[in-house]
C-alpha cells in the first residue's frame, strides 16, 4: 500500500465514521421544474373540503385555508428516528409570501414550518399584520407570536430560514439556539430573531417536518415556491424558476466576456 492509498483510506474510513456519528437527511418540496403538488412529491397532504390546492403554471403552488374552523393545506413528512433527537443540528428554509389573511385572534400565523425531534417542536410562523406588513416569528404552541424576526412592509417573496444548532452541551437541549432569518430575493438580510430551544420548544413526541396552512383560526392564502428541510444538514437551496436561471446563467457569460476582453 502506498502513501496515496493510505490517505485515500483514511479519508474513507472519516468520513464513514462522520456518515455513523451524524445522520443527514433532506426533505423537500420544490416547484420548479416539475410544477406539481407536494402530494407528487412524497408529502402527506392535509385539508378540510372548503381549502383548495392550486398550480399557477410557471409562477408557485398556491394553497388557501377558507375558513377559521380548520386549518388549510398543510404537509408533512415523518423522520425516521434513527436520523433526528433533541441535539440534531437542523435547517428550515422556504420561500412564500401571503396574499390574504384573517384571523382572530390576530396573532396567529398562517403559513408556518415545524420540525419535531421526538422531543419539542419547533415552529415558526407568518402572517399578515392589517397594516400592510408581513411579520415572521418564533411561535407558540397555539401558532402566536413568540419573538419577531422581521416585520416586513407589503408582501413580497421572502426567503425564511431557521437553522438549529446544538450547544456546548451534548447531553442537554436547554442550550441550543434557533436562529429565524428573513430575506429578501436579493439575498438581503431583512431580520432575525435567535431563541433559546428551552424558551420555545413544545413537549412532543413527534418526529415529523411540516409547511403549510397548519394553525385554524387563521385563514387566506399563501404561495409557495419551495420549502426544504436538512436534518443534519443545510436545508437544500430552492430551485429558482428556470428564465431567472438562464438570466444568471446569460449574466454570467456577459461577466465572462467582460472578463476576457481586459
Ligand atoms: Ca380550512
Ligand atoms: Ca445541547
Ligand atoms: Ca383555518
Amino acid at each position: 500500500m502506498n502513501g496515496k492509498t493510505l490517505y485515500f483510506a483514511a479519508a474513507v474510513g472519516t468520513a464513514w465514521l462522520w456518515a455513523m456519528n451524524s445522520p443527514a437527511l433532506t426533505l423537500e418540496y420544490q416547484f420548479y421544474p416539475t410544477q406539481t403538488v407536494p402530494s407528487s412529491q412524497t408529502w402527506t397532504a392535509n385539508f378540510g373540503t372548503d381549502d383548495s390546492e392550486t398550480i399557477i403554471p410557471n409562477h408557485y403552488l398556491q394553497i388557501t385555508d377558507n375558513d377559521s374552523g380548520d386549518p388549510g393545506y398543510f404537509y408533512t413528512r415523518s423522520v425516521p428516528v434513527g436520523d433526528i433527537n433533541s441535539e440534531t443540528d437542523w435547517q428550515v428554509r422556504t420561500q412564500v409570501r401571503l396574499t390574504s389573511y384573517g384571523s382572530s385572534p390576530a396573532d396567529r400565523g398562517l403559513y408556518s414550518m415545524f420540525v419535531g425531534d421526538g422531543s419539542n417542536l419547533v415552529i415558526w410562523g407568518m402572517r399578515l399584520d392589517g397594516s400592510g406588513n408581513t411579520r415572521v416569528f418564533h411561535a407558540t404552541s397555539i401558532g402566536g407570536e413568540n419573538t419577531l424576526a422581521a416585520s416586513v412592509t407589503g408582501n413580497p417573496f421572502l426567503e425564511i430560514v431557521s437553522t438549529k444548532t446544538t450547544g456546548a452541551n451534548p447531553g442537554s437541549f436547554s442550550d441550543d439556539t434557533v436562529l429565524l432569518q428573513v430575506f429578501d430575493f436579493g439575498g438581503n438580510l431583512l431580520g432575525s430573531a435567535t431563541q433559546n430551544l428551552g424558551n420555545i420548544g413544545i413537549a412532543s413526541s413527534t418526529r415529523q417536518v411540516l409547511f403549510g396552512l397548519s394553525a385554524s383560526p387563521s385563514f387566506g392564502t399563501a404561495q409557495v415556491i419551495g420549502a426544504t428541510f436538512g436534518i443534519g444538514e443545510n436545508a437544500p437551496l430552492i430551485i429558482p424558476e428556470p428564465a431567472a436561471a438562464a438570466l444568471g446563467l446569460f449574466g454570467g457569460l456577459l461577466l465572462w466576456r467582460r472578463m476576457r476582453q481586459r
